[in-house]
């Protein structure tokens, strides 16, 4: 059986998408797009030879009989609306992150979804498909490290775009490690700080560059996150976790060592695009296995998205007041009482 999919959102990620489901991987085929620019939905079915409807805007294509699932590409804004109309019409949502700007936006979702009665939402929260962050998990969860006490990670880019803000750091970047390190310990978060290094000269003025949080678990461990999005030489995800008898480290990407004029190094990656390539790859294909085995996604849930959108509320707060600001959840419902852990990869 064929998941027939519909892409509202022909962006930089809905092409890759797009193109990883066409071309890739297995069991899936684009049959309808939207986008609120119609000329870029109209380039991407020419560009990428689909042979999909155009629709006018997310409603349509949502209700379209034949779009048995719903790729999210949009922008973040735009997300609610569309996966709470996908929810309505009884179909499957791959939503890319945020699942929602905000934690009320996010509730709104769950309490759709519950009273649908069955899981019908994954959000891209890809990492948790990665190799790396996959082997991490495991070394953890077969007792490693003794208790994980403390975490240092940093997730890098060479630059960003001038629309980039102070805030985005938050909920476009830091939101990967927040979901992340969530799942990898398996503790909810209790309280962020946030504190501004001297400010990088690569900065617009407009945005406070790097920044450093640090997020403390309910059961007391420390993570301190950087979040450097202007620092020039290359897309770098750190993680360390630091346990009572040991440690684990995220390993770099596969990358051939090399000697050349009197230097000996390795090529580092400037794109997120091909940072994570497989584990777009993995968690798409574990989307479209899940729910052809089992009726229902596999992979981060609705309430994931929920923990995320409360936490990074609690972030950006936390960048305006300079003040340790409290994570406060609601009690998890039943309906998400597993918590996700994805197939190993
Ligand atoms: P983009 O700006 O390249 O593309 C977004 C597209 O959505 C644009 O073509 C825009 O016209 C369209 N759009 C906006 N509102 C819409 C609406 N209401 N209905 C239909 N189309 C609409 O953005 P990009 O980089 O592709 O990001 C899209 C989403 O994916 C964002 O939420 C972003 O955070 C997420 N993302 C996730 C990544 C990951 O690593 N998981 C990587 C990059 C983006
Ligand atoms: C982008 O939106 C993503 O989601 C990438 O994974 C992330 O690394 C990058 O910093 C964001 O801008």
């Amino acid at each position: 059986m064929t998941l027939k999919f519909g892409v509202v959102g022909t962006g930089a990620i809905g092409r890759e998408h797009i193109k990883r489901i066409t071309n890739t991987l297995s069991g899936g085929k684009i049959v309808a797009v939207t986008d609120v620019n119609q000329e870029s939905a109209k380039q991407t079915v020419e560009q990428l030879d689909l042979d999909a409807v155009i629709y006018p805007d997310d409603k349509t294509l949502v209700n379209a009989e034949d779009v048995d699932a719903v790729l999210v590409t949009s922008w973040g804004p735009a997300h609610e609306q569309t996966v709470l109309a996908a929810i309505e019409a009884g179909k499957y949502v791959f939503c890319e992150k945020p699942l929602a700007t905000t934690a009320e936006g996010c509730m709104r979702i769950v309490e759709a979804e519950i009273k649908h009665g069955k899981k019908l939402v994954q959000v891209g929260f890809m990492r948790r498909y990665d190799r790396g962050y996959v082997q991490m998990k495991e070394a953890i969860d077969n007792g490693l490290i003794g208790e994980p006490l403390m975490i240092k990670a940093a997730h890098r880019n060479p630059t960003v775009g001038e629309t980039y803000t102070t805030d985005m750091a938050v909920v476009d970047t830091l939101i990967h490690e927040i979901d992340v390190l969530h799942w990898l310990v398996n503790e909810d978060y209790q309280s962020v700080q946030v504190v501004y290094p001297k400010k990088t000269k690569y900065a617009l003025p407009h945005l406070q560059d790097p920044q450093l949080f640090t997020i403390e678990t309910q059961g007391g461990i420390v993570m301190n996150v950087e979040v450097f999005v202007n620092c020039r030489f290359g897309y770098d995800i750190q993680c360390e976790v630091i346990g009572e008898d040991g440690t684990v480290t995220l390993p770099e990407p596969l990358s051939i060592g090399f000697r050349k004029d009197a230097k000996l190094g390795t090529n580092l990656l400037m794109d997120w695009k091909d940072r994570f390539i497989d584990a777009y790859d993995v968690e798409i294909q574990d989307f479209m296995d899940s729910i052809m085995k089992t009726g229902e996604p596999n992979g981060p849930t609705t309430w994931d998205g929920y923990i995320a959108a409360v936490t990074t509320d609690a972030c950006v707060k936390a960048q305006q007041t300079g003040e340790k600001e409290q994570i406060t959840f609601k009690e998890r419902p039943a309906f998400y009482s597993e918590n996700t852990y994805c197939k190993t990869v």
